[in-house]
């Protein structure tokens, strides 16, 4: 067995005896549970399981959280091919709700052992992790700062840089922290993750220096050549929806901010609404996640739109959409008609946004209207 799926056998042990253990660090990707996310958490965490000599504590153990249910990760395609073509078996993973932070926070506290937590690939926890706020230590992020956030300088170290991908950061942090730990395995997860996610390593797509400066050290160490086919390869599992309901197409790739669900998904918004259970599978997001509004970022590289964005609110409160819908057209985006008065389709005028740029201007524009959820 390799050294990083022994790695994962270790965690998934200690996590059945965590009542005995001293010290815990958790790392925990974005509850979108994307590539980077979950690449980054497994390899952060291994980095941390050698560096603090965890391999041969019985008191310490690291926990790498997928940040999703297990039963939901299948989905993934991109993520369960690359697993495979390392060895990692899927059983070795965690899954959020297979800790219960609830208690084991109560536990630690109550006997005052150890608990630290490490953030990547996001730097602000929603509602289902927040519990860990006062243990969380240190981030790794690559997205836009947001301007609440509640950490200060003195308590968590953050490593904010604005790469194409978080496993950027962390391959850099492993390149100065501990290059001995690499191995062939953690290695292709990183590389083709940043592969995936800056589109090949292209410059004029997402590459920023660092993401180039790491992916070509990992080149020349392991002799790995093939950004072109391992983009396509990966970005063609990414893309296929055709094993997926669309539920489960909403759900593949998720977040959730307040009352918003952000959902992305591989074909055009306008498309999704005219499959047949869309708007139902978009009903049924918003009453299990509790939302009051879905935004779809669509994106179609086949069609001439390529992107789109869809609106559903979940009020008929006509004052409070007119308003939202005018506010959130000045950020350059053309309002197409639909047959709903309550779902809204949105083009771009020139500039394309990511999801990245998308989720403040939303929650701007959600916050400034939200006067208007009273009158009427
Ligand atoms: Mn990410």
């Amino acid at each position: 067995m390799g050294e990083l799926q022994n790695f994962l056998k270790e965690c998934r042990l200690a996590l059945n005896r965590w009542k005995t253990l001293q010290e815990i660090h958790i790392v925990i990707g974005n509850e979108s549970c994307d590539l980077d996310s979950m690449v980054s958490s497994l390899a952060y965490g291994f980095l941390l399981f050698k560096t603090l000599n965890m391999e041969y504590s019985k008191d310490k153990a690291v926990f790498p959280v997928l940040n999703v249910p297990r039963s939901q990760f299948h989905l993934r395609l991109e993520h369960c091919y690359l697993l495979n073509k390392v060895g990692i078996k899927l059983e070795t993973l965690i899954f959020r709700p297979e800790l219960n932070f609830e208690e084991i926070i109560e536990h630690f506290s109550l006997s005052n052992k150890s608990i630290k937590t490490y953030l990547v690939d996001h730097h602000v926890t929603v509602d289902n992790e927040d519990i860990l706020n006062e243990t969380v230590c240190k981030i790794f992020d690559h997205r836009p700062v947001v301007e609440n956030h509640c950490w200060t300088k003195e308590n968590v170290q953050m490593r904010i840089n604005h790469v194409g991908s978080c496993s950027t950061i962390i391959g850099d942090e492993i390149f100065t922290k501990g290059e001995d730990i690499w191995n062939k395995d953690l290695a292709y997860l990183i590389y083709s993750t940043i592969v995936l996610d800056t589109k090949g390593l292209k410059m004029q797509n997402k590459a920023t220096a660092l993401d180039v400066e790491v992916a070509s050290k990992l080149e020349i160490k392991f002799n790995f050549c093939e950004r072109n086919s391992l983009y396509g390869k990966l970005m063609n599992l990414h893309c296929e929806i055709s094993h997926l309901s669309p539920y489960e197409m909403l759900i593949k790739d998720l977040k959730c901010t307040g009352a918003v669900a952000f959902p992305r998904i591989c074909i055009l918004a306008r498309n999704f609404m005219s499959l047949h259970g869309g708007l139902d599978a978009l009903y049924d997001l918003c009453l299990e996640r509790k939302s009051i509004i879905a935004v779809i970022i669509g994106s179609d590289q086949n069609s001439h739109e390529k992107k789109d964005i869809g609106v559903l609110f979940k009020t008929n409160n006509v004052g409070y959409i007119q308003e939202f819908v005018q506010k959130f057209k000045q950020f350059g985006l053309q309002e197409s008609p639909t047959q709903l008065s309550n779902f809204f389709i949105f083009n771009f005028k020139d500039k394309k946004m990511t999801r990245k740029e998308i989720v403040p201007i939303i929650m701007k524009v959600y916050t400034d209207c939200k006067h208007q959820m009273f009158t009427n």
